[in-house]
Order: C-alpha cells, then sequence, then structure tokens
C-alpha cells in the first residue's frame, strides 16, 4: 500500500482537539496512521496577521488513490467545520497532502509533492519528526535536508499545552 504524508494545522477553534479528531478520522476512512508527529504552534505564514496555527504531520498507508485521498482530507475538512473564505486565511482544518510514495503529480486540483513544502518551516519542521530520511522525490533532497536549508523564519516550536 502506498504511503502518504499529510499535514495537519488549524488556527481557529479548540485547535488541540481539531488535530485529535481528524487523525482519528482519517485513520477511519483514508488507511492506517503509522506515524503523527508532535504539534508545532507556528506563526501564520502568508497571510501574517491572523492567530497562530497547530501544525502536525501524519504518516499514512492508504489504500486511495491521491485523487480519492485528496476526497478523504477535504472530507475531514468538512467535519471540523472548514468552510472556506480567502486563499491562507484562518481555517479550523486544513489537510494537505505533503508527499505520496514517490509520486509527482500535478493537476488543476492537485500536485504532489505540496508545491510550497521546501519554503515552509511549519511543514518541514513536523515532517522531518517522522519522515527526516524520507527523500523529495523532485528535489532528490532528505526532509531534514530541505528543512536545514529552509530560508522561513517565521517562529515554530514544539507544543505544550497549558
Ligand atoms: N497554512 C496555510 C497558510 N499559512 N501558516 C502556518 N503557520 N500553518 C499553516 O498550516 C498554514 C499557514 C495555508 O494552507
Ligand atoms: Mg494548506
Ligand atoms: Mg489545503
Amino acid at each position: 500500500m502506498p504511503t502518504a504524508y499529510l499535514l495537519l494545522g488549524s488556527n481557529l477553534g479548540d485547535r488541540a482537539t481539531i488535530l485529535h479528531n481528524a487523525v482519528h478520522h482519517l485513520a477511519a476512512t483514508a488507511g492506517s496512521v503509522e506515524a503523527a508527529s508532535s504539534l508545532y504552534e507556528t506563526a501564520a505564514w502568508g497571510l501574517e496577521d491572523q492567530p497562530a496555527y497547530l501544525n502536525q504531520a501524519v504518516k499514512l498507508r492508504t489504500f486511495l488513490s491521491p485523487t480519492d485521498l485528496l476526497t478523504a482530507c477535504l472530507a475531514t475538512e468538512q467535519r471540523a467545520g472548514r468552510t472556506r473564505r480567502t486563499r491562507w486565511g484562518a481555517r479550523t482544518l486544513d489537510v494537505d497532502i505533503l508527499l505520496y510514495d514517490d509520486l509527482l503529480l500535478n493537476t488543476p486540483q492537485l500536485r504532489v509533492p505540496h508545491p510550497r513544502l521546501p519554503e515552509r518551516r511549519f511543514a518541514l519542521t513536523p515532517l522531518a519528526e517522522i519522515a527526516a530520511d524520507v527523500v523529495h522525490p523532485e528535489l532528490g533532497r532528505t526532509v531534514a535536508e530541505l528543512l536545514a536549508a529552509c530560508p522561513d523564519e517565521l517562529a515554530v516550536r514544539l507544543y505544550f499545552p497549558s
């Protein structure tokens, strides 16, 4: 079965509970969750005038094709009450496909690997926790190498619930 790496993000509502429920929903609908990173609290990237995110990376052994996996990710977002407003704006839940085996896919609906992965510390840091040695199929560099070379300076820190 293929292995996919997903990134979950939330910056509205009870962020940690939303991520927790999302991992369970993905396990019930998309495959088996083989690893999940710690939660990281991360400064908002892109549109910086919004609350901080919690981000988490998940390793999924999936029986779904990339397109069906995207549908499952969107259904998980819907279940968390996601509404789509502005691009990069605040959201209860975002579930993105970062990697899917060694697949390179470029369609209007879905690009894999995620095109902005190398420029996002909020994605590379949790991903490196569970996939440091995985090689990016387009760039030929490991996730750890991409993180070491990442120019993004926005804050990313381990999250400890208070
Ligand atoms: N997602 C975005 C835009 N900006 N910033 C952080 N820190 N974390 C995210 O998950 C995130 C973001 C668009 O999907
Ligand atoms: Mg996203
Ligand atoms: Mg998304």
